[in-house]
Protein backbone atom coordinates (compact mmCIF):
# COMPACT_ATOMS: atom_id res chain seq x y z
CA UNK A 1 0.00 0.00 0.00
CA UNK A 2 1.05 3.50 -0.47
CA UNK A 3 1.99 6.26 1.74
CA UNK A 4 -0.18 7.40 4.27
CA UNK A 5 -1.64 10.80 3.92
CA UNK A 6 -0.45 13.51 6.51
CA UNK A 7 -2.83 13.54 9.39
CA UNK A 8 -2.10 17.26 10.12
CA UNK A 9 -4.10 17.96 6.43
CA UNK A 10 -7.10 16.60 8.34
CA UNK A 11 -7.27 12.90 7.31
CA UNK A 12 -9.44 10.83 9.02
CA UNK A 13 -10.06 6.86 9.85
CA UNK A 14 -13.75 7.97 7.91
CA UNK A 15 -11.18 9.07 5.18
CA UNK A 16 -9.31 6.01 4.98
CA UNK A 17 -12.05 3.93 5.02
CA UNK A 18 -13.49 5.59 2.21
CA UNK A 19 -10.03 5.30 0.42
CA UNK A 20 -9.99 1.57 0.97
CA UNK A 21 -13.04 1.20 -0.11
CA UNK A 22 -12.17 2.14 -3.72
CA UNK A 23 -8.88 -0.09 -3.60
CA UNK A 24 -6.33 2.21 -1.32
CA UNK A 25 -4.97 3.50 -4.66
CA UNK A 26 -2.01 6.30 -5.21
CA UNK A 27 -0.98 8.89 -2.89
CA UNK A 28 -4.46 11.26 -1.36
CA UNK A 29 -3.68 14.80 -0.99
CA UNK A 30 -6.06 17.28 -0.27
CA UNK A 31 -7.26 20.37 -2.95
CA UNK A 32 -6.05 23.41 -1.46
CA UNK A 33 -7.36 25.44 -4.63
CA UNK A 34 -8.67 25.54 -7.58
CA UNK A 35 -8.25 27.99 -10.68
CA UNK A 36 -9.88 27.40 -13.63
CA UNK A 37 -9.25 23.90 -14.28
CA UNK A 38 -6.29 23.40 -12.07
CA UNK A 39 -6.18 21.82 -8.60
CA UNK A 40 -3.45 22.78 -6.55
CA UNK A 41 -3.14 19.25 -4.39
CA UNK A 42 -1.32 19.76 -0.97
CA UNK A 43 0.46 16.44 0.42
CA UNK A 44 1.94 17.52 4.12
CA UNK A 45 0.59 20.39 6.34
CA UNK A 46 3.64 22.32 6.83
CA UNK A 47 5.27 23.13 3.79
CA UNK A 48 6.51 25.97 3.70
CA UNK A 49 8.84 25.37 0.59
CA UNK A 50 5.37 23.66 -1.47
CA UNK A 51 8.12 21.15 -2.07
CA UNK A 52 5.15 18.78 -1.67
CA UNK A 53 2.20 20.24 -3.72
CA UNK A 54 1.65 20.52 -6.88
CA UNK A 55 -0.52 21.47 -9.95
CA UNK A 56 -2.58 19.21 -11.63
CA UNK A 57 -6.00 19.35 -14.10
CA UNK A 58 -9.05 18.66 -13.27
CA UNK A 59 -10.09 17.58 -16.14
CA UNK A 60 -14.11 16.74 -15.99
CA UNK A 61 -13.64 15.57 -12.20
CA UNK A 62 -16.30 16.85 -9.98
CA UNK A 63 -13.51 18.51 -7.57
CA UNK A 64 -14.09 21.22 -4.85
CA UNK A 65 -11.81 22.93 -2.26
CA UNK A 66 -11.20 20.47 0.65
CA UNK A 67 -11.62 17.14 -1.47
CA UNK A 68 -8.85 14.13 -1.38
CA UNK A 69 -8.02 13.24 -4.20
CA UNK A 70 -5.54 10.53 -6.56
CA UNK A 71 -3.56 11.90 -9.19
CA UNK A 72 -0.86 10.53 -11.43
CA UNK A 73 1.33 13.68 -11.68
CA UNK A 74 -0.62 15.17 -14.56
CA UNK A 75 -4.83 15.00 -13.93
CA UNK A 76 -7.02 13.92 -10.85
CA UNK A 77 -7.93 10.33 -11.42
CA UNK A 78 -9.92 9.70 -8.42
CA UNK A 79 -11.83 11.55 -5.48
CA UNK A 80 -11.98 10.54 -2.21
CA UNK A 81 -16.15 10.23 -1.06
CA UNK A 82 -16.44 13.15 0.72
CA UNK A 83 -17.54 13.08 4.01
CA UNK A 84 -19.11 16.60 4.21
CA UNK A 85 -19.95 19.13 1.30
CA UNK A 86 -21.75 22.73 1.53
CA UNK A 87 -23.20 22.17 -1.95
CA UNK A 88 -25.82 24.87 -3.59
CA UNK A 89 -27.80 24.59 -7.00
CA UNK A 90 -25.44 26.57 -9.44
CA UNK A 91 -26.55 29.94 -9.65
CA UNK A 92 -26.29 30.22 -13.71
CA UNK A 93 -28.77 29.77 -16.12
CA UNK A 94 -27.97 26.85 -17.83
CA UNK A 95 -26.60 24.71 -15.14
CA UNK A 96 -29.62 25.07 -12.93
CA UNK A 97 -29.56 21.37 -12.92
CA UNK A 98 -26.02 21.01 -11.32
CA UNK A 99 -24.86 21.05 -7.95
CA UNK A 100 -22.10 23.36 -7.03
CA UNK A 101 -20.16 22.53 -4.44
CA UNK A 102 -18.57 25.64 -2.51
CA UNK A 103 -16.29 22.99 -0.01
CA UNK A 104 -15.17 19.64 0.80
CA UNK A 105 -14.90 17.59 3.88
CA UNK A 106 -15.55 20.33 6.33
CA UNK A 107 -15.97 20.04 10.22
CA UNK A 108 -17.48 22.67 10.54
CA UNK A 109 -19.14 25.56 8.73
CA UNK A 110 -19.66 28.85 9.66
CA UNK A 111 -22.21 30.99 8.62
CA UNK A 112 -20.95 34.74 9.36
CA UNK A 113 -22.85 38.00 9.36
CA UNK A 114 -21.60 41.49 10.55
CA UNK A 115 -23.26 42.33 13.89
CA UNK A 116 -23.72 45.90 12.89
CA UNK A 117 -26.54 44.58 10.09
CA UNK A 118 -28.74 42.05 12.15
CA UNK A 119 -28.90 38.84 9.44
CA UNK A 120 -31.29 38.87 7.33
CA UNK A 121 -33.28 35.87 8.87
CA UNK A 122 -35.15 34.08 5.94
CA UNK A 123 -31.42 34.34 4.43
CA UNK A 124 -30.12 32.58 7.96
CA UNK A 125 -32.72 30.04 7.29
CA UNK A 126 -31.16 29.18 4.02
CA UNK A 127 -27.69 28.87 5.16
CA UNK A 128 -28.70 27.01 7.92
CA UNK A 129 -30.30 24.00 6.03
CA UNK A 130 -27.97 23.70 3.85
CA UNK A 131 -25.33 24.02 6.82
CA UNK A 132 -27.27 21.26 8.19
CA UNK A 133 -27.33 19.34 4.99
CA UNK A 134 -23.63 19.91 4.14
CA UNK A 135 -23.00 17.06 7.00
CA UNK A 136 -20.68 19.70 8.93
CA UNK A 137 -21.43 21.03 12.18
CA UNK A 138 -22.91 24.87 11.61
CA UNK A 139 -21.84 27.97 14.17
CA UNK A 140 -23.09 30.92 13.47
CA UNK A 141 -20.42 33.99 13.27
CA UNK A 142 -20.86 37.38 14.06
CA UNK A 143 -18.31 39.60 13.05
CA UNK A 144 -17.59 43.39 13.98
CA UNK A 145 -18.47 43.01 17.57
CA UNK A 146 -16.50 46.20 18.43
CA UNK A 147 -18.95 48.47 16.17
CA UNK A 148 -22.35 47.01 18.46
CA UNK A 149 -24.65 49.07 19.80
CA UNK A 150 -27.25 48.11 21.87
CA UNK A 151 -30.63 48.69 19.46
CA UNK A 152 -28.81 46.22 16.58
CA UNK A 153 -27.65 44.37 19.41
CA UNK A 154 -31.29 43.53 20.09
CA UNK A 155 -32.20 43.28 16.77
CA UNK A 156 -29.51 40.51 16.37
CA UNK A 157 -30.04 38.50 19.36
CA UNK A 158 -33.92 38.35 18.33
CA UNK A 159 -33.04 36.92 14.94
CA UNK A 160 -31.26 34.76 16.21
CA UNK A 161 -33.49 33.59 18.76
CA UNK A 162 -35.94 32.81 16.18
CA UNK A 163 -34.39 31.22 13.37
CA UNK A 164 -30.55 29.51 14.67
CA UNK A 165 -32.36 27.47 17.56
CA UNK A 166 -29.20 25.22 19.35
CA UNK A 167 -27.11 26.51 16.65
CA UNK A 168 -23.80 27.15 18.48
CA UNK A 169 -22.68 31.34 17.81
CA UNK A 170 -19.33 32.94 18.37
CA UNK A 171 -18.90 36.82 18.23
CA UNK A 172 -16.24 38.23 16.97
CA UNK A 173 -13.84 41.38 16.26
CA UNK A 174 -10.82 41.27 14.45
CA UNK A 175 -9.82 44.61 15.87
CA UNK A 176 -10.03 43.93 19.00
CA UNK A 177 -9.97 39.95 19.07
CA UNK A 178 -12.69 39.14 20.71
CA UNK A 179 -13.87 35.70 19.99
CA UNK A 180 -10.69 34.45 18.18
CA UNK A 181 -9.91 31.48 20.87
CA UNK A 182 -13.29 30.18 20.43
CA UNK A 183 -12.87 29.97 16.49
CA UNK A 184 -9.23 28.12 17.36
CA UNK A 185 -10.77 25.80 19.69
CA UNK A 186 -13.33 24.87 16.96
CA UNK A 187 -10.92 23.84 13.90
CA UNK A 188 -8.24 22.06 17.22
CA UNK A 189 -7.26 18.61 16.10
CA UNK A 190 -6.75 19.53 12.78
CA UNK A 191 -10.16 20.17 11.69
CA UNK A 192 -11.45 22.40 9.10
CA UNK A 193 -13.36 25.23 9.41
CA UNK A 194 -15.04 26.99 5.97
CA UNK A 195 -16.16 30.42 6.54
CA UNK A 196 -19.34 31.49 4.33
CA UNK A 197 -21.48 34.54 4.07
CA UNK A 198 -22.00 37.77 2.02
CA UNK A 199 -19.19 39.76 0.58
CA UNK A 200 -17.76 42.46 3.19
CA UNK A 201 -18.95 41.07 6.21
CA UNK A 202 -15.84 40.46 7.70
CA UNK A 203 -14.65 36.57 6.21
CA UNK A 204 -10.99 37.60 5.43
CA UNK A 205 -9.96 40.08 7.54
CA UNK A 206 -11.39 37.45 10.55
CA UNK A 207 -9.18 34.69 8.94
CA UNK A 208 -5.98 37.26 8.81
CA UNK A 209 -6.94 38.37 12.52
CA UNK A 210 -6.66 34.41 13.38
CA UNK A 211 -3.39 33.47 11.58
CA UNK A 212 -1.97 36.67 12.22
CA UNK A 213 -0.58 37.81 8.79
CA UNK A 214 -2.42 39.19 5.92
CA UNK A 215 -2.57 35.61 3.93
CA UNK A 216 -6.56 37.12 2.38
CA UNK A 217 -6.47 40.64 0.60
CA UNK A 218 -9.74 42.10 2.60
CA UNK A 219 -11.49 45.00 1.11
CA UNK A 220 -9.46 47.52 2.50
CA UNK A 221 -6.08 46.19 0.85
CA UNK A 222 -8.01 46.58 -2.27
CA UNK A 223 -8.88 50.36 -1.66
CA UNK A 224 -5.86 51.13 -0.49
CA UNK A 225 -3.52 49.52 -3.24
CA UNK A 226 -4.06 50.00 -6.73
CA UNK A 227 -1.48 47.15 -7.94
CA UNK A 228 -4.19 44.73 -8.60
CA UNK A 229 -4.59 42.70 -5.37
CA UNK A 230 -8.01 41.22 -5.30
CA UNK A 231 -10.51 40.09 -2.40
CA UNK A 232 -11.15 36.61 -2.18
CA UNK A 233 -12.27 35.13 -5.82
CA UNK A 234 -12.15 31.68 -5.15
CA UNK A 235 -12.40 29.70 -1.63
CA UNK A 236 -9.08 28.59 -0.27
CA UNK A 237 -7.37 26.14 2.55
CA UNK A 238 -5.48 28.15 5.14
CA UNK A 239 -3.38 26.69 7.41
CA UNK A 240 -4.08 27.73 10.92
CA UNK A 241 -0.73 27.15 12.85
CA UNK A 242 -0.81 23.62 14.08
CA UNK A 243 -4.95 23.58 14.27
CA UNK A 244 -6.18 22.97 11.85
CA UNK A 245 -7.78 24.64 8.55
CA UNK A 246 -9.84 27.59 7.10
CA UNK A 247 -11.89 28.19 4.47
CA UNK A 248 -12.18 31.51 3.01
CA UNK A 249 -14.95 31.27 0.11
CA UNK A 250 -16.06 34.23 -1.79
CA UNK A 251 -19.01 36.05 -0.86
CA UNK A 252 -22.08 34.24 -2.18
CA UNK A 253 -25.18 36.33 -3.30
CA UNK A 254 -27.77 33.82 -3.33
CA UNK A 255 -27.84 30.17 -2.27
CA UNK A 256 -30.17 28.42 -3.59
CA UNK A 257 -31.19 25.00 -1.99
CA UNK A 258 -30.26 21.85 -3.68
CA UNK A 259 -31.52 18.73 -2.82
CA UNK A 260 -32.10 18.44 0.83
CA UNK A 261 -31.61 15.63 3.56
CA UNK A 262 -31.85 16.12 6.54
CA UNK A 263 -31.49 20.04 6.26
CA UNK A 264 -35.04 21.22 6.56
CA UNK A 265 -35.96 18.95 9.27
CA UNK A 266 -32.98 20.32 11.40
CA UNK A 267 -33.33 24.19 10.63
CA UNK A 268 -36.61 23.65 11.67
CA UNK A 269 -36.43 21.45 14.18
CA UNK A 270 -38.57 23.25 16.41
CA UNK A 271 -41.72 23.40 13.73
CA UNK A 272 -41.21 19.53 13.26
CA UNK A 273 -41.19 18.85 16.72
CA UNK A 274 -44.92 21.41 16.72
CA UNK A 275 -46.21 19.52 13.47
CA UNK A 276 -45.47 16.10 15.97
CA UNK A 277 -48.17 17.13 18.12
CA UNK A 278 -50.95 17.83 15.45
CA UNK A 279 -54.04 16.11 15.93
CA UNK A 280 -54.23 14.38 12.52
CA UNK A 281 -51.07 13.10 11.18
CA UNK A 282 -51.57 13.75 7.72
CA UNK A 283 -52.38 17.48 8.88
CA UNK A 284 -51.76 19.78 6.16
CA UNK A 285 -51.58 22.48 8.94
CA UNK A 286 -54.02 24.33 7.12
CA UNK A 287 -58.00 24.57 8.52
CA UNK A 288 -57.66 21.43 10.07
CA UNK A 289 -59.32 21.18 13.79
CA UNK A 290 -56.49 20.57 16.43
CA UNK A 291 -53.35 22.09 14.33
CA UNK A 292 -50.38 22.57 16.16
CA UNK A 293 -48.93 24.66 13.91
CA UNK A 294 -51.44 26.67 13.26
CA UNK A 295 -52.61 27.89 16.93
CA UNK A 296 -48.48 28.45 17.73
CA UNK A 297 -49.01 30.86 15.21
CA UNK A 298 -52.06 32.34 15.84
CA UNK A 299 -50.86 32.56 19.53
CA UNK A 300 -48.05 34.15 18.39
CA UNK A 301 -45.03 31.43 19.76
CA UNK A 302 -44.64 30.90 15.86
CA UNK A 303 -43.53 33.95 13.48
CA UNK A 304 -45.88 33.33 10.73
CA UNK A 305 -43.24 34.56 8.94
CA UNK A 306 -41.22 31.21 9.90
CA UNK A 307 -43.93 28.92 9.30
CA UNK A 308 -44.06 30.66 5.54
CA UNK A 309 -40.52 30.39 5.19
CA UNK A 310 -40.45 26.70 5.90
CA UNK A 311 -43.40 25.86 3.36
CA UNK A 312 -41.37 28.09 0.64
CA UNK A 313 -38.16 25.75 1.28
CA UNK A 314 -40.38 22.82 1.07
CA UNK A 315 -42.14 23.71 -2.52
CA UNK A 316 -38.50 24.68 -3.80
CA UNK A 317 -37.45 21.65 -2.66
CA UNK A 318 -40.45 19.52 -4.30
CA UNK A 319 -39.63 21.75 -7.52
CA UNK A 320 -36.40 21.06 -8.20
CA UNK A 321 -36.87 17.67 -7.50
CA UNK A 322 -39.75 17.77 -10.13
CA UNK A 323 -37.43 19.86 -12.39
CA UNK A 324 -34.63 17.37 -11.92
CA UNK A 325 -36.23 14.27 -12.95
CA UNK A 326 -37.57 15.66 -15.91
CA UNK A 327 -34.21 16.93 -16.62
CA UNK A 328 -33.26 13.54 -16.27
CA UNK A 329 -35.97 12.15 -18.43
CA UNK A 330 -35.17 14.16 -21.17
CA UNK A 331 -31.30 13.48 -21.24
CA UNK A 332 -32.10 9.86 -21.30
CA UNK A 333 -34.71 10.38 -24.36
CA UNK A 334 -31.21 12.04 -26.39
CA UNK A 335 -29.28 9.07 -25.87
N1 LIG B 1 -14.61 47.45 12.85
C1 LIG B 1 -14.41 46.26 12.26
N2 LIG B 1 -14.32 46.20 10.91
C2 LIG B 1 -14.12 45.00 10.34
C3 LIG B 1 -13.99 43.81 11.12
N3 LIG B 1 -13.83 42.77 10.27
C4 LIG B 1 -13.84 43.30 9.01
N4 LIG B 1 -14.01 44.63 9.04
C5 LIG B 1 -14.07 45.52 7.85
O1 LIG B 1 -15.08 45.07 6.95
C6 LIG B 1 -14.68 45.22 5.58
C7 LIG B 1 -14.85 43.94 4.79
O2 LIG B 1 -13.97 42.96 5.30
P1 LIG B 1 -13.51 41.68 4.45
O3 LIG B 1 -12.70 40.85 5.36
O4 LIG B 1 -12.88 42.06 3.15
O5 LIG B 1 -14.91 40.97 4.15
P2 LIG B 1 -15.20 39.64 3.31
O6 LIG B 1 -15.72 40.10 1.99
O7 LIG B 1 -16.26 38.90 4.08
O8 LIG B 1 -13.95 38.84 3.20
C8 LIG B 1 -13.26 45.75 5.64
O9 LIG B 1 -13.28 47.14 5.44
C9 LIG B 1 -12.80 45.39 7.03
O10 LIG B 1 -11.81 46.27 7.51
C10 LIG B 1 -14.08 43.93 12.58
O11 LIG B 1 -14.02 42.96 13.35
N5 LIG B 1 -14.30 45.18 13.07
MG1 LIG C 1 -12.97 38.05 1.46
ZN1 LIG D 1 -51.12 20.80 11.72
Amino acid sequence: MSASPDPGLGWTDALQRAWEAIGAPGRPGRVGRLDRGWSTVLFVADDAAGAEQHRVRNLGMDVAVGDWVIDDGERITAVVERQSAFVRRASFEGARFEAHTLAANIDVVALVHAFGSPPNPRRLERELVLGFDSGAQPVVVLTKADLIEDDLETTTTEVLAEVAIDVPLVITSAVDGTGMDHLRDLVSGHRTLAFLGASGVGKSTLINALVGDEVQATREVREHDQRGRHTTVAAELLRLGDDGWLLDTPGVRALSLWLSGQGIERAFADVFELMDHCRFRDCKHDREPECAVRAAVDSGALAAQRWRSLERLVAEEAELEIEQADFIRRGDRRR
